[in-house]
């Protein structure tokens, strides 16, 4: 069966602002819940920078994979002798111009990017938008206008301005609805003319903690009410959204990397389906418009006596169901009995190559879950984060010769197809994760690289931030050509 896929499928790239766009001190941004978050590696997880009221420094981790809880007395503090990320990151803010040429060259018809919620909002409760903010968003979409690009816009990714999380211990208050809604509602009124593809959240089903979701304490009562905080939040601006923007069509991103029962063990079996339930929680109740029978059972097991619910959320979650189910696919996992319910990275699977980073690496995995997916809610999926994060050495010419890349990319590129042209799934478009290279999400390190595009800085920020075309660029840009045939040669 051929690979070519449907006419008009979306072909581009995804990034999210604190790990791209930098710009901290410009345009008024305010600051955001990760700027006090460190770098890292595999080896020493990220942490944040936090004063106690005797002055003593603490170091809660602070990735969504090991996130510590923050004590309540603790305020963020910038230490001299620490590197932050987001601060500048690749500088996406003075590059966007130079980026978005390299991503139209390769054939990009859409780019998702994250606006930062602080540079619109810097405490999230002005009365009026940072019209600078604005400005700066405005320059990125005109700019890819002039090459046909269309936005795909995450209203927020991981983040909140760091006003909001102290002040009302993020996502747990309903405060923060409010503070979203009104922000989402500024974003659909800027740029409702110029964007028809909006996520509401990335990775809802993943995030939790201090950094991500300005809570405190990243487990139980806490977690979940933070997010039934966000379906109520997402479900009003998918509301208003649609009100606003005639024709717009909205998503939230759902970690998937996908997950397998390391036996055939009953036990195995039947902790594989609870486990599946951690994630369809979240695709359930956002996709279909209600909480399952199964969710009491879940937040049992997470030890959360009861969610505060206002009368008026079950209509407001139904009439705010998602359009589409957008997810992230980078890899799957296996997982047995005892194992704990928030596994993301899981058990290794003996039948899979892994990345240095130790993530399998499962292209049919991908068919699976856009099939999966497909078959439980039955709307259009998106993909719009794939990709390998590799260690690349590039030659004195700042030149990267990744076939890696480029097999992993084909395998996965070539399983979509498959679950497009065979099975029949729908699915508008795949946004690769990162176009240029950015810094990571999990380990905060440069050296885990996902671009077509290599950016000459290292770990600790140090580079010309030099951009240059990696082997996989070209390739790339054949496939978006050939709308996939090229994947069959
Ligand atoms: C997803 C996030 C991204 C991103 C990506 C790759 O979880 O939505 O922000 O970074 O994963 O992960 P990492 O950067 O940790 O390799």
């Amino acid at each position: 069966m051929s690979k070519k896929l449907p006419k008009g499928f979306l072909w581009g790239g995804a990034t999210a602002d604190f790990q791209y766009e930098g710009g901290f001190n410009e345009s008024g941004r305010g600051l955001l819940s990760h700027d006090y978050e460190t770098d890292g590696s595999k080896e020493h997880p990220r942490h944040h920078t936090m004063k106690m009221p005797d002055g003593s420094i603490i170091e809660p981790k602070s990735s969504f994979i090991l996130a510590d809880s923050v004590p309540t007395e603790a305020e963020p503090v910038f230490l001299d002798d620490e590197y932050y990320p987001s601060h500048n990151a690749v500088d996406f803010y003075h590059h966007y111009k130079e980026d978005i040429k390299l991503m139209a060259g390769m054939g990009f018809n859409i780019f998702r990017f994250s606006v930062c919620w602080s540079r619109i909002f810097p405490t999230g409760e002005e009365a009026e938008p940072n019209a600078a903010g604005l400005k700066f968003y405005d320059d990125v979409i005109n700019e890819m206008a002039k090459y046909n690009m269309e936005p795909l816009i995450t209203i927020c990714h991981d983040e909140m301005p760091m006003n909001l999380a102290l002040k009302y211990n993020g996502w747990t208050s309903r405060k923060v609805i409010d503070a979203y809604v009104k922000y989402a509602k500024t974003l659909f009124e800027h740029f409702g003319n110029r964007c028809k593809y909006w996520l509401t959240f990335n990775e809802i089903n993943a995030v939790r903690g201090f950094g991500p979701t300005g809570v405190r304490n990243s487990e139980g009562q806490d977690r979940y009410q933070a997010d039934h905080n966000m379906f109520v939040a997402s479900a009003k601006a998918v509301k208003l959204g649609h009100k606003l923007i005639p024709g717009s069509q909205f998503g939230t991103m759902f970690a998937m990397s996908g997950a397998y029962p390391a036996t055939c063990k009953p036990e195995d079996m039947f902790h594989y389906l609870q486990e599946k339930r951690e994630n369809w929680y979240f695709i359930d109740i956002m996709g279909r418009g209600y909480y399952p029978e199964y969710a009491a059972e879940l937040l049992q097991r997470h030890n959360v006596k009861e969610l505060h619910m206002e009368p008026e959320d079950a209509q407001i979650l139904k009439e705010g169901q998602l359009d589409y189910i957008a997810f992230s696919y980078y890899r799957s996992n296996t997982t047995k009995a005892g194992d704990d319910w928030f596994n993301v990275g899981g058990d290794s699977n003996p039948y899979l190559k892994e990345t240095p980073w130790g993530w399998p690496v499962d292209p049919l995995g991908l068919r699976y879950t856009m099939n999966e997916v497909y078959d439980r809610i039955q709307k259009p999926i998106f993909i719009v984060e794939n990709g390998m994060g590799a260690v690349d050495k590039a030659d004195e010419n700042d030149y990267v010769e990744d076939d890696y890349r480029i097999d992993y990319l084909k395998d996965h590129l070539s399983a979509m197809a498959d679950a497009i042209n065979i099975d029949h799934v729908p699915c508008l478009g795949y946004t690769m994760w990162a176009p240029i290279d950015l810094v990571s999400l999990s380990t905060g390190e440069m050296k885990k690289r996902y671009g077509f595009v290599y950016v000459d800085m290292d770990d600790k920020g140090h580079g010309t931030l030099k951009r240059t075309p990696k082997k996989s660029y070209n390739w790339m840009k054949h496939i978006i050509e050939t709308n996939g045939s090229a994947l069959d040669e």
